[in-house]
């Protein structure tokens, strides 16, 4: 229906996660074999959400009811890929310590896990959001300050280092956008709130999956060209 607008936010971004599947899928044979993994990993995460998305777009249009366990099994798989890909991308260039990825790994599950408590009404929203937070802050303590600031910096790689960078930005800027859809659509008493957290989920999602492979696909494609 063209006058339900979140429906057609579900819309657009299943279609948008299809097309950056095909993107990342095809130009993974344009750059050089240490990026591959980096954009195969890309792919896994926009065609994951293709699929989650096929389902919380016909419950939302069909219900009009949130689509929450799906938005959180999407996340439970594509937030860990994500992280998967701050330690790819910097083991393409440099030794890395494991442990890095365990610390990011912990931080997004304490985030997602406190988030979907709170969304599934297991405990109450506040110190869901709270405990959510914490997970994020962590995450974000890790690529501005800790270990993974160090090891990109000692790098030597400027690609690297430039989709690092940009993705340590989305992870602040971009990942900001879900606790807001999370306060308006479980902290405030404000009338739609459900379909306002929906759409802007949604368009967190767009920015979030594909700008993030889109980021390492420019570095990949730059350090091909150096190479
Ligand atoms: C592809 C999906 C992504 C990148 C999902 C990211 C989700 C978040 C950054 C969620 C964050 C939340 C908090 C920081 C507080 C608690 C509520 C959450 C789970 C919405």
């Amino acid at each position: 229906m063209i006058t339900d607008f979140v429906g057609i936010t579900f819309w657009v971004a299943t279609a948008s996660m299809l097309a950056s599947s095909v993107f990342f899928f095809m130009e993974r044979g344009d750059v050089i074999k240490q990026w591959r993994t980096s954009l195969i990993v890309a792919t896994l995460v926009t065609g994951v959400a293709f699929w989650h998305y096929l389902f919380m777009r016909s419950i939302w249009v069909d219900t009009g009811m949130s689509p929450t366990s799906y938005r959180y099994v999407d996340w439970i798989i594509t937030v860990p890929l994500q992280i998967v890909e701050f330690y790819l991308i910097l083991k393409a260039v440099t030794k890395v310590k494991t442990s890095l990825f365990w610390q990011l790994l912990l931080g997004s599950l304490i985030m997602l896990v406190f988030g979907y408590l709170g969304e599934a009404n297991y405990i109450s929203d506040i110190p869901a959001f709270i405990l959510g937070m914490i997970g994020w802050i962590i995450v974000i303590y890790l690529i501005f300050f800790g270990e993974g600031a160090k090891t990109s910096s000692n790098s030597g790689n400027s690609s690297s280092q430039m989709a690092f960078n940009a993705m340590r930005w989305i992870v602040l800027v971009g990942w900001a956008i879900y606790p807001i859809g999370f306060v308006i659509g479980n902290l405030l008493d404000i009338s739609n709130a459900a379909s306002t957290m929906n759409a802007i989920y949604n368009l967190a999602d767009l920015v979030n999956k594909t700008a993030f492979g889109l980021v390492i696909w420019a570095a990949a494609k730059r350090d091909s060209e150096n190479k």
